[in-house]
């Protein structure tokens, strides 16, 4: 039951278009987007009202009942629920630098209702997941996927991205292949993040989605499965392909063509692809091969 995947569209890529409206002469007047920095501001204020006057069904997290399906679920802080413990008490904070403007950092919460067995993401695995997409502004859900559908994290929101790789999939021993073909995850991670418009769709939201300009999202998310990830094909992991080693893929570009290096299977431009550049030991290790000595390898040396 795979549904449209619409953060599955990067923010980054339409962020710095212009959005447009039509004047009466029939010529276009763009529009510039707000300022980040302002922006980020409002939308931490926004989120921190949510997370102050929500609770989340943390009793259930803490002692199962019979059959619980580890579904993280949201309610007010009201009438029967005013005792509750809020959100604020029990998110952690996480400072996400934003991806366009450098002088601009996010908080960004997450609720770790469960951290999971498994094994842990990077910024560029694959992450196989459920989730769950809500808008702040009305609660109602925008997204979601109940069976189980696998993320590329290079091109799902930065918020989210930054989010999942703090979880640990599902306990590969207890998972199980049932006969109808379903799979059967145990002990996976269970969370939630809440976005600033920055490190989702900020001025570019994805048409037709329900999602406004500027709106905050929730996601929950189940993970339950990682695997590295090789965007390109170049043999190189795309950890290693993080040259400047901050955790974000989309600044390392060595040749300077636009297309960063994970995703780009020709990373210094010499026209021999890196596959042909780097080897593979007996083990499967990969070895940086450097002719000429320079201390630079082939396949980051444009002239060997
Ligand atoms: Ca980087
Ligand atoms: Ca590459
Ligand atoms: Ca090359
Ligand atoms: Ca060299």
């Amino acid at each position: 039951m795979r549904k449209n995947n619409f953060i599955l569209f990067t923010a980054l890529v339409g962020a710095l278009l212009l959005f447009s409206c039509k004047k009466d002469d029939g010529g276009v007047d763009t529009i510039p987007p707000r300022d980040r920095g302002e922006e980020a501001i409002e939308a931490e204020a926004d989120i921190i009202t949510y997370l102050e006057t929500h609770f989340y069904n943390y009793e259930e997290f803490n002692s199962p009942p019979e059959g619980f399906d580890y579904t993280i679920r949201f309610d007010t802080i009201a009438g029967d629920n005013a005792n509750k413990t809020p959100l604020m008490e029990q998110v952690v904070s996480k400072s996400v630098q934003d991806r366009i403007d450098e002088d601009v950092f996010y908080d960004l919460y997450i609720l770790k209702a469960r951290q999971g067995e498994g094994k842990s993401p990077n910024f560029p695995d694959l992450a196989v997941n459920s989730y769950t997409g809500i808008t702040i502004r009305n609660n109602e859900v925008f997204d979601a996927s109940i069976s189980p559908v696998k993320f590329d994290l290079t091109q799902i929101i930065n918020g989210l991205q930054e989010a999942m790789i703090e979880f640990n999939g599902a306990d590969p021993e207890l998972t199980e292949q049932n006969p109808d073909g379903t799979i059967t995850f145990k002990d996976f991670g269970v969370g939630a993040a809440f976005i600033p418009s920055g490190l989702g769709y900020f001025s570019n939201p994805p048409l037709g989605a329900g999602i406004q300009l500027y709106d905050q999202l929730i996601f929950t998310f189940k993970l339950y499965e990682v695997e590295i990830g090789d965007q390109d094909e170049d043999g190189v992991v795309s950890t290693l392909e993080d040259l400047n080693d901050n955790g974000i893929e989309e600044d390392d570009d060595t040749d300077g063509d636009g297309v960063p290096n994970y995703i780009d299977g020709d990373d210094d431009g010499d026209g021999v692809p890196t596959s042909v550049e780097v080897e593979l030991d007996d083990d499967g290790n990969i070895i940086f091969m450097d002719s000429d000595n320079d201390g630079i390898p082939n396949y980051l040396d444009s002239d060997s």
